[in-house]
């Protein structure tokens, strides 16, 4: 794949065509590898089990100028968790005390380890936040998505060893390999687990620099540089600590638990994929980091249909999103029709400084 560099506008602005081209090639279905990522794809086991109700097929097209039928009905959902093997709790540890970190809970990403054609699900655990240890903390699992069968626990056979405490997770196939790799981001340093091609992960979080040992709340993977690999963004929310927590009390002097407004923000990390195997924390010159964020979530997108691509960033709070804007507002100038998009962004944004967006 054509290897280049560019600056961070023009890495913005075509970002939607590079996630192209990685999410269209999907297990076994690989272009030919670059010079940095080597590895074929391991042959992957047929699956024996029968079709399986999360395997999805394409709804049918309407007519072109077709108007939807008013009177078809709303598809339901059901809770099928239990039934389809799906059991897991997130244990927030809490005790004693209420913590900042017990209030925010894990997350969860699809991804298909195996190739099989079916989604498998990766879920965050959390444990005793003050653990110094994490040794002895629950592990995160993985569930396999056997089909008729259900999902299976296969955290252990998967090696997936992952014990902070979770906050996130994102998959993305970072090496290029054609296997989905997860990235978890916990309170304290966070995790970068290959997906090794044979049902198995590694943890290469040193190797690939990639820690970062703040409260991480979430990521998400995207080809920012246009140069063929998936760069990876990270939120990261709050100055605290659940060894020497900050004492909040309410106007009765009673204990209560903090307020963001509280606390001074952590500035979020962009780590740009050097494609061999390590990142370059790239926040601070790609005007990322979002000094003033207390950033819950990241969203990349498409920002306009006349742009090649964009990223908007929704944070708890307003701060430090004007290097974010400005790269936008300078990348839509250049393609015109820039107004009403800017506009909507501005609102957005004003949305997250009124709190009205918390969470995205
Ligand atoms: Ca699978
Ligand atoms: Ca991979
Ligand atoms: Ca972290
Ligand atoms: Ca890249």
């Amino acid at each position: 794949m054509q290897v280049r560099r560019l600056g961070p506008v023009g890495a913005v602005m075509t970002l939607c065509t590079a996630a192209a081209l990685l999410t269209a090639n999907g297990c076994g279905e690989r272009p030919a590898p670059r010079a940095t990522a080597v590895r074929t794809p391991a042959p992957v086991e047929p699956a024996a089990e029968p079709e399986s109700p999360f395997v999805l097929s394409p709804a049918p097209r309407a007519p072109a100028g077709a108007i939807a039928d008013a009177a078809r009905p709303c598809p339901t959902l059901v809770d099928v968790h239990a039934a389809r093997g799906l059991l897991h709790v997130y244990e927030n540890g809490e005790r004693g005390r209420s913590l900042m970190v017990e209030a925010i809970g894990g997350g969860a990403g699809w991804l298909d380890y195996d190739c099989d054609g079916r989604p498998d699900l990766y879920l965050n655990q959390g444990g005793d936040p003050t653990a110094q240890d994490r040794g002895g903390q629950p592990l995160d699992r993985l569930f396999r998505n056997a089909g008729a069968a259900g999902f299976v626990d296969v955290t252990e056979r998967a090696r997936v060893v992952e014990r902070g405490y979770g906050q996130g997770v994102a998959v993305g196939d970072c090496d290029d390999d054609g296997f989905d790799d997860v990235y978890v981001t916990n309170v304290g340093g966070n995790t970068l687990l290959r997906n090794m091609g044979d049902g198995t992960f590694t943890d290469v979080t040193a190797a690939a620099g990639v820690a970062d040992g703040r409260w991480s709340s979430s990521a998400a993977w995207a080809d920012l540089d246009l140069d063929g690999d998936l760069d990876l963004y990270v939120c990261n929310y709050l100055v605290y600590d659940p060894l020497d927590p900050l004492e909040c009390r309410d106007k009765r002097g009673e204990p209560r638990i903090c307020h963001p407004r509280d606390m001074e923000p952590w500035p979020d990390e962009c780590y740009v994929n050097r494609g061999d195997g390590s990142f370059e924390p790239a926040a601070r010159r790609l005007g990322l980091s979002g000094p003033g964020n207390k950033a819950l979530g990241v969203a990349v997108a498409d920002a306009c249909a006349e742009l090649t691509a964009a990223a908007h960033l929704v944070t708890a709070r307003a701060g430090g999103q004007g290097a974010v804007r400005e790269v936008v507002e300078r990348m839509l100038r250049a393609r015109g029709g820039w107004e009403a998009v800017v506009a909507g962004y501005r609102t957005a944004v004003a949305g997250a400084a009124d709190g009205r967006t918390g969470r995205a």
